[in-house]
């Protein structure tokens, strides 16, 4: 099913279902690689979402802020490739929702656990912000915050489950968005842990 929860994005229900097995496997394959890590925020506090990255360029956040860099800052090696399945299934569901042409070459993998959420944020790092992002859900599910372009706007809750894919493009890009602290509904075969990885073009 489609479901449109903005004038330009679309929730796609168990989208990425077909492909779970081989998405699963390009996510071990990156955190083998790159681990899972808790990074800090400019204001010194350690996120409560482990993340990773694959692609040409990676998301970072340490005290000197936000930005996207070639390398991992752990090890000074260049990001993972993006793994093929990734970068398929982003073009297929932005061709869908309407975003012809979708180039990515980053891609963001978050692991929440019980507990973990993510604040009320704009994604404004990338540097083109024509190009929509592709957000993959797998493992538990989580309650989605998507909000206005103001922060004290009101947001909607939009339940995400395994398999679902949501592509945010045009006029949603800049809007306001987050996840509510994960509730411990562990997955049959994942257990407690949810996986969201958004392939974005950054450079
Ligand atoms: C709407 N991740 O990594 S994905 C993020 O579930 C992030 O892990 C969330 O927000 C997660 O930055 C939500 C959906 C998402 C991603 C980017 C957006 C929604 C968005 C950018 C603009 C509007
Ligand atoms: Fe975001």
């Amino acid at each position: 099913g489609r479901e449109r929860i903005g004038a330009q994005s679309v929730v796609l229900r168990g989208y990425a279902l077909p492909a779970a097995r081989a998405l699963l496997a390009g996510v071990d394959a990156v955190r083998r690689e790159a681990p899972f890590r808790h990074m800090v925020t400019p204001g010194g506090l350690p996120m409560s979402v482990a993340l990773t990255n694959c692609g040409d360029f990676g998301w970072t956040s340490d005290a000197r802020g936000y930005r996207y860099t070639r390398e991992d800052p752990r090890t000074g090696l260049p990001w993972p490739a993006m793994p093929e399945a990734f970068d398929t299934l982003a073009r297929e569901a932005a061709l869908a929702a309407g975003f012809p042409g979708f180039a990515p070459d980053a891609c963001l993998v978050n692991r929440y656990q019980p507990g973990s959420r993510l604040s009320l944020h704009q994604d404004k790092d990338e540097r083109d912000y024509d190009a929509p992002i592709v957000s993959v859900s797998l493992g538990m599910p989580a309650v989605f915050l998507f909000g206005g372009h103001e922060r004290g706007d009101k947001a909607v809750h939009v339940p995400l489950f395994h398999g679902d894919v949501v592509v945010w493009g045009g006029v949603d890009r800049l809007r306001y968005h987050g996840v509510l602290p994960l509730k411990d509904r562990p997955h049959p075969t994942l257990g407690s842990v949810r996986i969201n990885f958004t392939i974005r073009k950054a450079g």
